[in-house]
């Protein structure tokens, strides 16, 4: 008997990275890149998810008064000269991958962008992260700092959904992963996907009370997310102790069940493999969330009227 053509189902990896230190050579950080697709390959995965600003450390989290060195973590091609090595290791072993990384435009403007590349090496979607957290201006007394308002503008491509082989994929990035709308855009548009890479400190300055919190928050989001929506997501984290900044792990294969079905073990480079089965997602919402039958956004406003 030849291979099911039916089947649905792929393997994917979540590929967490360790913390990229500011002195680290892009070279350097695109080998364990490539090291990490390679080790995906081996396993047969299709689609590997890398983190957010997976080029770089998460430089939001300090304040950088040079230019140059400012300048000097966002990519203004992509692929690049210093990416390229990547795109034809994509080509070569026929993975698709989503990448995270800081994104300079021709027109000067800096976004927090994650492209979906192709097993051809090609950029086919591009995601500008919308729900940027943090603040403009440096918060003397916090311990480190998340100048996000400051690094990036607010994406202006929405949430849109990609096909990709015989599914489709969303992107989201890090904080998006914490807001509803995120998930029921991107499922709404038929992502049967969401890929996300995510830097979270595991402690907020501004909030300890959510500290002990940080772990189960960062899966409930996605758990939520994946339930609700019927939808696979695949979070990657960049861990471990960055610039100073202790980071979580805890990247994860997330079904549409809510479970998790494969989770990071470690605080480093890992990767998080698992086979998908892309029906459960049409069995979801054809039998619990069948937006068309059973969601009523026409009754969501609430209207105030005296109860009798
Ligand atoms: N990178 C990023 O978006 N980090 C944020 C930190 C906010 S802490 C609640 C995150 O949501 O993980």
């Amino acid at each position: 008997m030849g291979p099911d053509m039916t089947s649905r189902t792929l393997i994917v990896s979540a590929a967490q990275l360790g913390p990229i230190p500011a002195s680290a050579r892009r070279a350097e950080t695109l080998e364990r890149l490539i090291k990490l697709l390679e080790g995906a390959a081996k396993e047969g995965t299709q689609l590997v998810v890398f983190p957010e600003a997976a080029l770089t450390p998460f430089f939001p989290h300090w304040l950088v008064r040079d230019e140059d060195e400012l300048h000097s973590y966002y990519e203004k091609d992509l692929p690049g000269p210093d990416t390229q090595a990547l795109f034809d290791a994509a080509l070569e072993l026929q993975v698709s991958f989503v990448l995270g990384y800081a994104e300079r435009t021709e027109d000067e403007r800096l976004f927090n962008t994650a492209a979906l590349v192709d097993e051809h090496g090609k950029v086919i979607h591009r995601y500008r992260k919308i729900h940027l957290p943090g603040f403009q201006t440096v918060q003397e007394k916090a311990p480190f700092q998340n100048l996000e308002k400051r690094y990036f503008e607010v994406g202006d491509l929405g949430f849109g959904v990609q096909p990709w082989r015989n599914t489709k994929i969303g992107l989201a990035i890090c904080n998006d992963r914490r807001w509803a709308e995120t998930y029921r855009v991107l499922a709404i548009g038929g992502a049967e996907i969401v890929c996300l890479g995510y830097n979270t400190p595991a402690s907020t300055p501004h909030l300890p009370e959510s500290d002990a919190l940080v772990n189960f928050q960062n899966h409930l989001s996605m758990q939520a997310g994946a339930y609700q929506n019927s939808m696979w997501v695949i979070g990657t984290a960049k861990a471990g102790t960055e610039e100073g900044v202790n980071q979580i792990g805890g990247s994860a294969v997330i079904a549409p069940s809510g479970e998790i079905l494969a989770v990071a073990k470690t605080l480093g480079d890992e990767l998080v493999t698992t086979e998908i089965d892309l029906d459960m997602v049409t069995r979801y919402r054809r039998e619990i969330f069948n937006f068309a039958q059973h969601r009523r956004p026409e009754h969501y406003r609430s209207i105030a009227r005296p109860l009798s």
